[in-house]
Formats: structure tokens, sequence, C-alpha cells
């Protein structure tokens, strides 16, 4: 009997062990039922702010307040919300998001912007809710946006001022990173295929271009830039917080546009990348900071964004990277129980302690479950959910975490956590299918998604001015 019991265990043990780490496509009625608590638990995050902070930026969960980013609210939790509740099924909420921003959303406001953060927010957004209604109007709003944005780009570099006045057009901040420099290339290529009005694109490939272009003689740009002289302030090279998104959207937007030149570009600086930047340290592999001319290291800091780079590497096809870089911010996650903003591995130690509930870890484990069909990334994602509602989540909403040490709570919720975290969390606890997510859909870096197959390459090439 006792015989018995015991194989019964072993045979248990290793079916558990099988599911544990399988590659299958089958449905899991355990997937199935985080996949609804994920939509849940956004549609109790959108109720309170809908209740608390309408009308405004962001929710303050703790205080059940808002705050807005300037002196004038720009809607952008629902505008960043809109593309997320959508892939849930949430028609409703959707329709209230569209009907106000054609009744009630005016940009002529007399304030400074954040270049970079409105386009990924606000602009991306409205695209996508484009996308999915076909709406002229929403269209309109986007283009009005867009318009807005388009004085920062007159430099005599083409990289775009860190301020513009939305009402006035007037500049201000010379200084930016390279992140705030060229990530524009997806919603102004998207906004130029909408409108077949190529400026759009064109200005945002002249600012990619022109970070591109001042590259070390080893491939490698610098961090931070003068948008005036084109001088670099910064020769720190790395693919971190204030970088990223530079090299997301080389990749991306080569695949939504075709353009050859995106391309050209991406393919030098994956090698400078994987040449300087990345380093094995206890047998992990990370991304560290480098002088742009010597492509020596300087700096072992790392930043909690710069795991979006694994979904980054199996996208583009380098799989292997994908896995071993994803196994190092597992590592780090697993270590606190949430990951800290910044990190030194050669030192082993926080340097700077706040989660903001970022979604680039479960993003990238997304990514790695859907393209390789291995359900260890998909447990990677079950246990940074568990982390989430453990360490974050509130009476009415998520809150952000000062530290996670100590998990003090932050009064915030960021509105990424919308249109990015609950997103890929649904997206990671889906079944998998052909064409999968990530094969079918664009996500731009705040993951507002576009159907690839929307887009015809002989008009895309014509509406982003790319027919020579
Ligand atoms: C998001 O706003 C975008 O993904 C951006 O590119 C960097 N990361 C934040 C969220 O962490």
């Amino acid at each position: 009997m006792k015989k018995l019991l015991l194989s019964l265990l072993i045979l248990v043990t290793l079916g558990a062990c099988q599911s544990k780490n399988s590659t299958s496509s089958e449905a899991d009625p355990a997937m199935d039922s985080l996949r609804r608590e994920v939509a849940t638990e956004t549609m109790r995050a959108w109720q309170a702010y809908k209740q608390y902070a309408w009308g405004h930026d962001a929710l303050k969960p703790l205080s059940k307040s808002y705050e807005d980013w300037y002196s004038k609210p720009l809607y952008i939790s629902p505008i960043d919300a809109y593309s997320t509740l959508a892939m849930m099924g949430f028609n409703n909420e959707t329709r209230l998001i569209e009907q106000y921003v054609i009744d009630s959303l005016n940009f002529n406001k007399d304030i400074y912007a954040k270049v970079f953060e409105v386009n990924i927010r606000i602009l991306g957004g409205l695209l996508s809710m484009y996308e999915t209604t076909r709406d002229q109007k929403i269209l309109d709003k986007a283009r009005d946006f867009g318009d807005r944005l388009l004085p920062a780009f007159a430099t005599p570099t083409g990289i775009p001022t860190y301020w513009v006045n939305l009402s006035t057009g007037k500049t201000q901040g010379d200084t930016v990173n390279v992140a705030e420099a060229g990530s524009y290339l997806m919603e102004f290529g998207l906004l130029s295929y909408y409108t077949t009005n190529p400026k759009y694109y064109q200005a945002a490939k002249k600012a990619s271009v022109a970070i591109y272009t001042r590259r070390s003689p080893i491939g490698l740009p610098g961090s931070v830039i003068n948008v005036q002289t084109g001088e670099w302030i910064s020769t720190v090279s790395h693919l971190c917080a204030g970088v990223d998104s530079y090299y997301e959207y080389l990749y991306k937007a080569y695949l939504l546009t075709g353009d050859q030149d995106l391309m050209k570009i991406w393919i030098e600086s994956i090698g400078a990348i994987n040449q300087y930047l990345a380093e094995e340290h206890n047998g992990r592999l990370w991304y560290g900071r480098a002088d742009m001319y010597s492509g020596l290291k300087v700096n072992a800091v790392v930043t909690l964004y710069d795991a979006f780079f694994p979904a980054i590497l199996v996208l583009s096809g380098d799989t292997a990277r994908a896995i071993r870089l994803q196994q190092s911010w597992n590592w780090l996650w697993n270590k606190h129980g949430l990951e800290p903003m910044a990190y030194n591995y050669l030192t082993d130690s926080i340097t700077y302690p706040v989660y903001d509930l970022n979604p680039e870890i479960v993003e990238s484990a997304a990514y790695l479950y859907h393209f390789t069909g291995d359900t260890t990334y998909r447990n990677m994602a079950v246990n940074y959910w568990a982390s989430i509602k453990k360490f974050c989540r509130d009476e009415v909403a998520f809150h952000s975490v000062e530290n996670v040490t100590t998990m003090q709570p932050r009064d915030y919720m960021p509105t990424f956590f919308f249109a990015e975290t609950m997103k890929y969390l649904y997206i990671a606890f889906s079944e998998r299918q052909t064409p999968h997510f990530f094969n079918s859909l664009l996500f731009t870096t705040e993951a507002h998604t576009f159907p690839i197959t929307s887009f015809d390459q002989k008009l895309m090439k014509e509406r982003l001015g790319l027919e020579r």
C-alpha cells in the first residue's frame, strides 16, 4: 500500500513539474481564472479612477484623490487605459472614453508638456483609439495633438526640446536624454499613415537619425544630448532608463514601416550593444554602462526599465540572450518580492528602492511565453502578479512602493499601470494562439496596440515619404 502511495506521489509530482516547465498551448483553467482576475482587478482600479479622479491625469489611491501633471489636466489615465480596456472587452467603458475625447478633450492649453511623455501616452493612446473605432473625430484629435508637438522638433539638430507649450508652440529645455530624443517613430509613423501626411514620420526619423549619426566610432551613442548643438552632455552609453525606447523603436518601427534605414541602424546598434554593454557577473547576463568612445565599462547600475530588453531580443530573433537576461531580472525580482528602480549588479546593492508598478519584467515574460511556448515564463508572470497583489493592492486600486525592502506604500498609481502592466499580465495568462499576440499586434513602448495586418506596406511607403 505504502509503495503504491509512493508511486502515486512520484507520478503526481512529475506531472506537476512537467506542467510547470512544459511547452504547451492547451487551455489551462488556472490561467483562464488568472486572466479573468486581472480583468476584474483592472475594472476595480478603473472604477476607482472614475470615482476619485475623473477628468484628471492620475489616481492617488491611498488618499482617494487625484494628481494632474500640469496646471491643467490632460486626461492621461483614460487615454492610456483605453487600449487595455478594449483588449479586455470593456466596451461600455471604452465608449465612455471615446465620447469624452470627442466632446470634451481640448488640447489648446497654455501649459508646457513633456514632449516624450505625452507622445507615448496621449498620442499613442489616441491613435490606438482611432485604429479601434475608425472615427474621424478621434483622428482629428490625434492630428491636432501631433501638430502641437511638432514645434519641439524645429531645432538645428531635429532632436525635440524637452518641453512644448501646447497652446503657443513655444519650446523649452535644450538638454534631453536619448529616449526623449528618439522615441517618436511609432506614433509619428502611425499618424503619418492615418493622415497621409509624411511630415510627422519625417520629423521623428530625423530625430532618431540625429542620435545615430552622432554615435562614436565604435557605434555607441551617449545618453544625454544638447538639442541645439548636438553635443553630448553625457558620453556614458547604456540601454537603461533614459535610452531604452530609442533602441526599442528602431526595431519596432522597422516592423511597422519596413523602413530599411531603421533596420540598418538597428543591426549596427545591437552589435555594439552586445559587444560593449553586455556583461556577465556571477553567471548572470546584464547590460551595463560604458564610455561611448572607449567601450570600457564605467558603471554597473541597471534600472528596472531595462527589463524591456528581453522582449526586444526575442522579437528580433535572439531568444538565447532574451532568456538569459530575463533570468537575471527574475532573480532580482525574487530577491525582494518586487524589483527596485535601480540596482548595481557588481556590488549587489539597491541604488534606488522605488517600485512604481512598472510593466517591463511582465512584458518580457509575456513575450517569452508567447514566442517560445515555455510555461516557465508564464509562471514568472504568475509570481509577479502574486507580488503585485500582495504588496501594491489597496482598498480601491493599486499603489506604487517607496522602498522594496520595507514595502512602504506611495500614494500614486501611474497611468502606465493601466496601459501596460495589466495588459501584459492579461496577455501572459492568455492562451497561445497562431498567430500569437506579439506577431499579430505591434505594441508601442506604452503598449498601445495596432494589428500588423491593418497596414498596407505600399501605402505606408507613400504616406511616410519612404518612396525615393
Ligand atoms: C513607460 O511609460 C514606457 O514603457 C516608457 O518607454 C518607459 N517605461 C515606462 C513604464 O515603466
